[in-house]
């Protein structure tokens, strides 16, 4: 990783109206939004820190549209995200991995973005303390204001429009990341004061160090050029790291260098990650820090969904790595 340290004592806030006050054509709408979605995060972070001692670990029974088990945390964390977004009337409607579809937010027939949200990203570690996440994903609406719409229209946008993407990590500290497309931010929260406060500006990829992340406990259902670009990659002496919680893998990858993929199999050609509120929103960010993002035959951002939970197979990291399984998995399709 490299990026500038901070010389001067920043929040979030401070940061971001900082930034503002240097384009004449700011509104002061992403400090309102940044600001929603970082309460939400301390809100969530204070949550998943309590967790064990607060009866609110394990399933609640029911099962997501995409057939998953919900966890308790799940809608905890989904709630709060809804609740900190509605207030600011700048948000015409959320979509949600926990919501079958769109859902209209109250005072929002005026808003002008829509956003989109993983609340809890690797929510299956939530009971053994690995660190999760909340990643997320802002574009403006496209459709007319004060009309009451179809907000699925405005969701269903490639991920080069989007207008700012991040995420939080809650693990050994709690972290804020975003980019609004002029580089990557990251904050840390102290918990004491309850503030994030700026602890790297405009990171870049280190792509230095040789470490791929996959699950490669499912790669007897990988396509064959998949397993040959993983054996390439033991035979070069790269190390493996798999969490199993896609924005920690992500970070971890974003800080030290490396590759994570999440390729599809025959029997889930997409694979299982979500293009609009997973994959597209790292990858803008991965792409600001200089890395890149591919579901094996084009840029991730190109992609324009066609379903709210739409899956890609997805390969995210280091851009010569990228590369490299690209141009495998392009070579292998010609000669099929
Ligand atoms: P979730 O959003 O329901 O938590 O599912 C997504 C998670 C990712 O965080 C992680 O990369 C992946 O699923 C792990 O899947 P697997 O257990 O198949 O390796
Ligand atoms: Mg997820």
């Amino acid at each position: 990783m490299t990026s500038q340290q901070p010389d001067h004592l920043s929040t979030i806030t401070q940061f971001i109206l900082e930034r503002e006050r240097d384009r004449p054509d700011a509104t002061g709408d992403f400090t309102a939004l940044l600001n929603a979605i970082a309460l939400a995060g301390k809100r969530i972070s204070h949550d998943v820190n309590r967790a064990g001692i607060a009866d609110i670990i394990g399933l609640t029974g029911d099962e997501n549209i995409q057939g998953e088990q919900v966890q308790k945390l799940d809608l905890i964390a989904n709630a709060q995200l809804e609740r900190a977004l509605a207030p600011t009337g700048l948000v015409c409607a959320i979509g949600s991995e926990e919501e079958d579809e769109p859902v209209p937010l109250e005072k929002g027939e005026n808003g002008r973005y829509v956003v989109l949200y993983d609340p809890l990203d690797g929510s299956s570690n939530i009971d053994v303390g690995a660190p999760i996440g909340t990643i997320f994903s802002i574009y403006r609406r496209k459709t007319p204001l004060g009309s009451s719409t179809n907000s699925l229209e405005d969701m269903l946008q490639a991920g080069a429009d989007l207008a700012a993407s991040g995420y939080l990590i809650y693990g050994s500290s709690t972290m804020l990341v975003y980019t609004t497309g002029e580089g990557v931010h990251l904050f840390t929260l102290d918990p004491q004061i309850g503030e994030f406060i700026l602890t790297n500006s405009d990171l870049k990829d280190d792509n230095g160090t040789r470490v791929y992340s996959a699950n490669e406990g499912h790669s007897l259902t990988w396509d064959p050029v998949d397993l040959e670009w993983v054996s390439q990659l033991k035979e070069e002496g790269y190390s493996s790291r798999y969490i199993g919680s896609l924005v920690a893998d992500f970070h971890r990858n974003l800080l030290r260098g490396g590759i994570f993929a999440y390729p599809g199999n025959n029997a889930s050609p997409n694979g299982k990650l979500r293009l609009l509120y997973e994959a597209a929103p790292l990858a803008f960010i991965m792409e600001q820090a200089g890395g890149k993002a591919t579901d094996g035959k084009r840029r991730i951002l190109d992609i324009k969904p066609t379903e709210l939970h739409q899956r890609t197979p997805l390969y995210i990291g280091t851009a010569s790595e990228v590369d490299r399984i690209m141009s495998m998995r392009l070579e292998a399709a010609a000669t099929r």
